[in-house]
């Protein structure tokens, strides 16, 4: 069976109704906007589907038309009757969805539409196409094989997904073909500076605060090779954040010209510190966090560390100091 099963794809949507569209948790522009893509297929078609993800939909995506009918299937309780028609998007493999799980029957039929490599196939059919730098990607081209009419909100949900996993087209994953998708997604009525506007321009009031206060850290060591910024749990609550309002603060050290490794040292309680590690390329810090049983990529890992905020930095940056002497 392909991974990439279009026509098996069409079919499963045009046979079934009263579909559930699922993402993942914490969901990002991508994740979201596959997900309202869907459902405007799904709806173009005059059947009936319903929207949950197992977490809130961060504000600022709240702009995507339809993502206030999202429902939260971490905070409400399962329908009484669950769903045996399930298309589930961005997500690498079943778990991914979380608490969505609940929402679905035993005997349901699964769409699996993914751009992860890792994805292990999940489901009836799979429309997997690891080289889209985007979920939003593969849902243009089940658009276009469908014939859907395109409108509007579906031509700013594509644009968005693309816009979002490639960090605002500067990332290595976005290709002419992302291009040429973005292009004619504004040709159909995307806005791409009200988008951008929304998410690479604004930023949250305790984005800021954190920031100020994250940068009042900032070190280095090793010939300022390595630099990182610490979050303690009074900052989170001064600046009244969440934890969607940490993204992008790692990129600060890591930004900065000689930097190798950034960090952001985040103390999530007396004994429990989160570490994001960014590399500029020659440092693999996949392989660094797995020491440590964390995981991630080589030029962006993590780990979850069980000791106290200074402790963990020492151990950290102890480590990576022992690699790159
Ligand atoms: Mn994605």
């Amino acid at each position: 069976m392909s991974r990439f099963d279009m026509e098996g794809a069409i079919n499963f949507i045009r046979e079934g109704d009263d579909f559930l569209i699922v993402s993942h948790v914490q969901p990002d522009g991508d994740a979201v906007s596959s997900l309202l893509a869907a459902a405007l297929v799904v709806r173009s078609l005059g059947k009936r589907c319903t929207t949950a993800i197992a977490d809130r939909v961060p504000p600022k995506l709240m702009f995507l038309p339809g993502s206030d009918l999202i429902r939260n299937a971490r905070t409400e309780e399962p329908p009484g009757r669950l769903y045996s028609r399930v298309i589930a998007v961005d997500c690498a493999d079943f778990s991914r969805m979380g608490m969505a799980a609940n929402w679905i029957g035993d005997d349901a039929r699964l769409l699996n539409i993914d751009h992860h490599p890792t994805n292990d196939g999940f489901g009836d059919v799979t429309l997997i196409r690891p080289e889209a730098a985007a979920t939003a990607e593969i849902l243009h081209e089940l658009v276009t094989a469908m014939g859907v009419r395109w409108t509007k909100p579906l031509a700013e949900c594509i644009y968005t997904g693309i816009l979002t996993d490639t960090g605002g087209f500067r990332y290595t994953n976005a290709t002419p073909a992302s291009l040429r998708i973005a292009s004619e997604m504004m040709e159909h009525g995307a806005s791409g500076s009200r988008i951008a506007e929304h998410l690479l321009e604004r930023v949250s009031l305790a984005h800021v605060i954190l920031l100020k206060k994250a940068l009042a850290t900032l070190s280095f060591t090793e010939g300022n090779r390595i630099g990182w910024v610490t979050v303690t749990r009074s900052d989170m609550e001064e600046a009244n954040a969440q934890s969607e309002d940490l993204e992008g603060l790692v990129n600060y050290p890591r930004n900065i010209e000689g930097v190798e490794v950034g960090i952001l040292f985040k103390e999530v309680d007396e004994n429990k510190v989160k570490v994001s590690l960014r590399s500029a390329g020659a440092v693999d810090v996949a392989a660094f966090a797995k020491s440590f049983g964390g995981g991630g990529h080589v030029r962006a890992a993590g780990i979850t560390l069980h000791m106290p905020l200074q402790e963990a930095v020492e151990t950290v940056v102890g480590g990576l100091r022992g690699l790159m002497a």
